[in-house]
């Protein structure tokens, strides 16, 4: 083999650059701890000298959460600028750099974003879609709509579900916590009357319940065929969330704040979940991904996404035991071609690496942070 074909994909790290854009949804989403009316899309574009750019999106929760994860992730590229694009090593030692400050928070989110964007370049100077770089076949992932669906008003809930199912997914999420059960049970009736029936639909708590309180309300809740429990009670209560797991027939989810894949271990050790969704941006990016999908496969737990759907479309399909897509139109605002849905599924697109490319037409329109 000669030196060139060895080489064929050898990339090295230029730089990065970061934008960070304020996007209106279009559906609302009232959560038991924050009313999210707009979204901070941080846009990364990693830069090799070869002329190849990586690029990934994250969802960074507030403007503050945009300028700590553009800080970090400035400051990590310039580590390893000049390096060549082996996202694995790369991560590892970046995390041993960070090991004093932390790799949690904005710092995991960077060093993910990071990772993600490194692979993405991978892909497309190899001119495969992540999923087969990673060994996988481009196969349809289930997707449920997780748009909207947020605390509101029973009569407002029938409606939103009604719209929802306009977008041709067969599954949504609805977000529960309020003051009483019996209003929890309020909206989950409304939104089971507005869909077809053995619609699937999932529940989401955001961390809103003591141990004591998710026991007797996912007692009650388990009786009106839902899919599961998300995040019932403080995510990082492993022991708590045991108990509740103990107690219930419906599955408890748990997954968007697991911080890399040895806190999903830690969960799965405590018997804290039955199933499990990491987000790629606090996961670890693509390397974290896969370590945890080898652990949750190991395990035989089903493993959903949260969030960016255009990068998870991928992990999913590389994933063994793979169960969910979570799907929201958030990047539709930003992205040139915005994700497809084929029967209730999502397939990883024909295009190298993740397919990401950024509309400056639709950038324009938007508020810049
Ligand atoms: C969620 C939380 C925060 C922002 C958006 C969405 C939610 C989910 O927990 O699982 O989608
Ligand atoms: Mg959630």
């Amino acid at each position: 083999m000669n030196a060139s074909a060895r080489h064929g994909a050898a990339l090295t790290v230029r730089g990065v650059a970061t934008r960070a854009v304020l996007v209106p949804l279009t559906f609302a989403l009232g959560t038991s701890a924050a009313v999210v009316r707009e979204v901070p899309l941080l846009l990364c574009d990693v830069s090799t000298q070869e002329g190849v750019t990586g690029r990934v999106y994250l969802f960074c929760y507030t403007p503050a959460g945009a300028r700590a994860v553009a800080n970090v992730l400035a400051e990590a590229a310039a580590m390893i600028e000049g390096q060549a694009v082996h996202p694995a090593s790369l991560q590892s030692m970046l995390m041993r750099r960070y090991a004093l400050l932390g790799v949690t928070g904005a710092v995991r989110m960077a060093l993910s974003a990071l990772d993600i964007a490194l692979w993405d370049a991978l892909g497309v100077a190899l001119k495969l879609p992540l999923a087969e770089l990673l060994g996988a076949e481009r196969r349809p992932i289930p997707a449920y709509d997780s748009r909207g669906l947020g605390l509101m008003p029973p009569d407002q809930l029938a409606d939103e579900a009604a719209a929802l199912l306009e977008k041709g997914l067969r599954a949504v999420k609805l977000r529960l916590g309020y003051a009483t059960l019996a209003e929890d049970l309020r909206a989950l009736d409304a939104v089971r009357k507005a869909v077809p029936p053995d619609l699937p639909v999932m529940l989401d708590y955001n961390q809103a319940l003591t141990p004591a309180e998710a026991v007797r309300r996912g007692l009650a809740l388990q009786r009106e065929n839902v899919s599961w429990l998300e995040e019932p009670i403080r995510h990082d209560d492993y022991r708590g969330g045991a108990h509740v797991a103990r107690c219930l027939d419906v599955p408890v989810q748990l997954g968007e704040n697991f911080n890399g894949p040895e806190a999903m271990a830690e969960a799965i050790a405590a018997g804290a979940c039955d199933h499990v969704m990491p987000d790629v941006g606090r996961i670890g990016g693509v390397t974290g991904w896969m370590q945890a999908a080898g652990i949750a496969a190991a395990h035989g737990l089903q493993v959903s996404s949260h969030l960016v759907p255009e990068v998870s479309v991928h992990l999913l399909a590389a994933t063994p035991t793979a169960h969910w897509l979570e799907y929201v139109d958030w990047a539709d605002a930003v992205l040139d071609e915005p994700m497809q849905i084929v029967d209730g599924a999502v397939v990883p697109p024909d295009r190298p690496g993740l397919g990401l490319a950024w509309s400056e037409g639709k950038l324009r329109r938007l508020a810049a942070l």
